[in-house]
């Protein structure tokens, strides 16, 4: 099973270029934690990527909910993604027909295929979604995480869902690159008879992290960085609000101070799972 080997060992056996980077960045930089920036300012954003930086492998973003976003803002952000060596996830959920969602990943005002390695859509439209987008992220090297699975209370994507979101990405694995999920999706969708390949190594990368916090009233449900990596067998963890707090009033000690300990937790809880090999 692919997660019972290293993220080095992975980086030099898989086949997609972003996946492989987002592999060998963790295992440099000793980092499973990836920051979702959910701020709104241009400046709080950028401010927030320079501290936490050095602490993680990926920043996942949501770049529709900048207020003042001008193309620029790419720039610095690429910039700072060289600088700190980590990936960026745009956190777009695609959810519509082939055509609209590779138009909506290529163009507009964010261009997100020009400067995300990642991207996520979720499996509701079928295989059209995969397709659609692969057209535009294939030849940039780029990858695909489909939602199999949600942090939510009363999620609706479990069970056959899941299941069909697993055989989607097993029939485009080399766009496709893993799930959001809250564990391993090793043997889902597997029918009576078939045999999964030995070989299929997908990422899970997994948001409702917290170490302080159960919930946040609106539904997200938090686990911890132990429960996640080690129990749940996921490879990355996504931490927004336990790293930032509360974007009104950004304390950039602080944040760095959350990043150290989340990097470290995440860390902690891969070397617990690797001893279990
Ligand atoms: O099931 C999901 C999928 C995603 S991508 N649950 C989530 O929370 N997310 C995203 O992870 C969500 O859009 C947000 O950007 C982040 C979690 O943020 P936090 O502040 O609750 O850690």
């Amino acid at each position: 099973m692919a997660f019972l080997q290293t993220y080095a060992q992975r980086a030099t056996k898989h086949a997609n270029p972003a996946a492989r980077h987002l592999l060998e960045t963790i295992s440099r930089k000793q980092s499973n934690l990836a920051v979702s920036v959910d701020v709104t300012k241009s400046a709080d954003f950028l401010s927030v990527i320079d501290t936490v930086g050095p602490y993680v492998c990926l920043i996942k973003t949501h770049i529709d909910i900048i207020e003042d976003f001008e193309p620029v803002l790419i720039d610095r952000l690429t910039a700072l993604s060289l600088k700190h060596d980590f990936l960026i996830f745009e956190d777009r959920k695609f959810a519509d027909i082939g055509n609209t969602v590779a138009l909506q990943y290529s163009a507009g005002v964010h261009k997100i295929a020009s400067w995300a390695h990642i991207t996520n859509a979720h499996p509701v439209p079928g295989p059209s979604v995969v397709t659609g987008l692969a057209s535009v992220g294939t030849p940039l090297n780029r990858g695909l995480l489909l939602l199999a699975e949600m942090s939510t209370a009363g999620t609706l994507a479990r069970g056959a869902y899941t299941e069909d979101a697993v055989r989607m990405a097993r029939a485009n694995p080399d766009f496709v690159i893993g799930f959001i999920a809250m564990r391993r999706m090793d043997g889902f969708g597997v029918r009576d008879g078939e045999v999964q390949n030995s070989e299929e190594d997908f990422l899970i990368l997994t948001p409702g992290v917290g170490l302080d916090v159960k919930g946040d009233g609106l539904g997200q449900q938090y686990r911890t960085p132990m429960e996640v990596i080690s129990q749940s067998g996921c490879d990355v963890i996504i931490v927004g609000r336990g790293v930032y707090g509360n974007p009104a009033s950004l304390d950039v000690d602080e944040v760095r101070r959350q990043a150290d300990r989340y990097r470290k937790a995440g860390w902690d809880a891969y070397l617990d799972r690797m001893k279990g090999r």
